[in-house]
């Protein structure tokens, strides 16, 4: 078989798909060669992980911008749950064998309300929540039970679903780490994840969120501010840098009431806005103080009900919108919400970093997951195992995709040690979706002959870099992939372009 230089990566491992299926037809790997298949053409899988508590299902139902995972700790939050597009509402249980069962759901107050029913939790390979949400056009969310969670069960579902200790691959083609503080366990958890790729272990398909961010600082109402400072300072630690790209703060809880705040809610939030302030001041100091039946004309239970809904921030923060009039109406409130949340910024990182790359992601995690197919066919079939194999590896050598995804790995996990200036040069350089002029670091306006010669200029100065007789075995090969990738933009200036003159 030969896979044309030219073809993009994704149909390059659609075509070692097509080998694979053929020469597992007769086994029993043939329903997962259709999986790996059918998987390359949906959406991209984000997993969100963490520790049990961290806010996962939280924060997943702020992204959704809908009340759709379980935040409780009822059964179904102890089973990995996909949320993915569909035409229609539908809620499925998947077993082991692949069997699937239908879970009857309703909604309650807004919240999406599902159980296991007759199943029996340690049956249930997966559960899959299909909605009609735009939000879920371009991802799947994998809601994850947690690591370290009230049982040892959970976290072996949340292990084995990651593979962390385990050869076989995992279904997800990125990660949201959620850390609330950061210790040893949470760094080793977030290194095993990464540990398993195409191209060796990668940090470029994960991102940290320091989740549940308005509780830091006891409910004060700069608790974003020191929520980013910590972030910033976890972001610039040696060993996160190492997993991940960035860490950006994030309330779940706000952002997810503000999405879904209720015109009840906002009314009851004005009425208490209009208590003394000296009382307020009491109420918001503890949950008790806030719930005692004698301080407000509000009924306890509603105000045990913001109090979940919003945690004491987010009463303090809605209070104060109110008091000062920049935010009254419940949608006013819930803008507000939203932005104090920093929900913005975490889908910044999505749409900038993941969906850009959506393609060679989910193609890494194909070429993944069909290594291990070829693993499998060596007992029944040891010349096909070894034919796919040596596919595979072609497929990876060959495409420049896998190559710049290798070294941004190499740099950003400090394997390799590029400058500061140089690291800023391989992002441009290595944009995802940026035009020709952009990722020279030039004007769009820029002259095709000053275009050339920087791009020559880049394929000279990294093949001097490589050479350099300090360079390692690394070093030489990160060079040698940002040779390639400005020799790559010279042949593009080459190529006919619509407005070429
Ligand atoms: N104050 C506050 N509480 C949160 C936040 N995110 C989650 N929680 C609460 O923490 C608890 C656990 O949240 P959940 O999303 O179920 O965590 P998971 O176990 O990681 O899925 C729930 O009571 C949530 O209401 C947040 O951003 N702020
Ligand atoms: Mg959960």
């Amino acid at each position: 078989m030969t896979i044309s230089a030219e073809a993009p990566t994704i149909d390059r491992v659609r075509t070692v798909c097509r080998l694979a299926a053929t020469l597992v037809s007769a086994t029993e790997l043939a329903r997962a060669v259709a999986v790996v298949q059918d998987r390359l053409d949906g959406a991209l899988r984000v997993a969100i992980a963490g520790r049990v508590k961290a806010g996962k299902s939280t924060l997943l139902n702020a992204l959704v911008g809908e009340r759709l995972a379980p935040t409780d700790a009822g059964e179904c939050t102890k089973v990995v749950t996909w949320y993915q597009h569909g035409p229609a509402y539908d809620v499925v249980a998947i077993g082991y064998e692949g069997q699937t069962t239908a879970i009857p759901f309703r909604r309650v107050d807004g919240a999406l309300s599902f159980d296991l029913g007759q199943l029996q939790p340690e049956t249930v390979q997966r559960i899959v929540v299909s909605w009609p949400s735009s939000a879920l056009g371009e991802l799947t969310l994998i809601d994850t039970p947690g690591l370290a969670s009230l049982s040892a069960e959970n976290s072996l579902r949340t292990t084995e679903f990651l593979a962390l200790d385990d050869p076989r691959p995992s279904d997800a083609d990125a990660v949201i780490y959620l850390m609330r503080h950061l210790h040893r366990r949470d760094a080793e958890f977030l290194g095993s994840f990464m540990d398993r790729s195409v191209a060796g272990s990668s940090p470029v398909n994960a991102v940290a969120v320091l989740s549940r961010a308005d509780e830091i600082g006891a409910g004060r109402l700069d608790a974003m501010t020191s929520a980013r400072r910590i972030a910033d300072r976890y972001e610039h630690d040696e060993t996160v840098r190492t997993l991940c790209t960035a860490v950006v703060p994030v309330a779940g809880l706000i952002a997810e009431t503000g999405l879904t705040l209720r015109e009840d809610e906002a009314w009851a939030l004005r009425r208490l806005a209009e208590t003394p302030h000296a009382v307020l001041e009491r109420m918001l100091r503890a949950a008790d103080a806030f719930c005692d039946p004698g301080a407000s004309e509000l009924t306890v239970e509603l105000r045990r009900q913001l109090l979940d809904r919003l945690g004491v921030f987010g009463v303090r923060f809605c209070l104060t919108e109110i008091r000062a009039g920049r935010s009254t109406t419940a949608s006013e409130l819930a803008q507000a919400l939203v932005a104090e949340s920093g929900l913005d910024a975490l889908r910044g990182l999505i749409t900038d970093r993941f969906l850009p790359r959506a393609h060679v992601l989910k193609a890494r995690t194909a070429l993944v997951s069909l290594r291990s197919i070829a693993r499998e066919l060596e007992a029944p079939d040891p010349t096909a195992a070894r034919q796919l194999a040596a596919e595979i590896e072609r497929c990876e050598a060959s495409s420049p995709d896998f190559a710049e995804l290798r070294l941004s790995h190499l740099v950003l996990s400090g394997i390799v040690a590029f400058s500061d200036d140089q690291r800023r040069e391989l992002d441009v350089v290595t944009a995802p979706g940026r035009g020709l002029e952009e990722r020279l670091g030039l004007d769009v306006a820029a002259d095709h002959g000053v275009l050339r010669s920087k791009a020559l200029e880049g394929v000279e100065r990294w093949r001097t870099n490589g050479a350099a007789p300090m360079a390692d075995v690394a070093m030489r090969e990160a060079c040698e992939t940002m040779a390639h990738t400005y020799e790559s933009l010279f042949v593009e200036l080459h190529a006919p372009r619509p407005n070429a003159t």
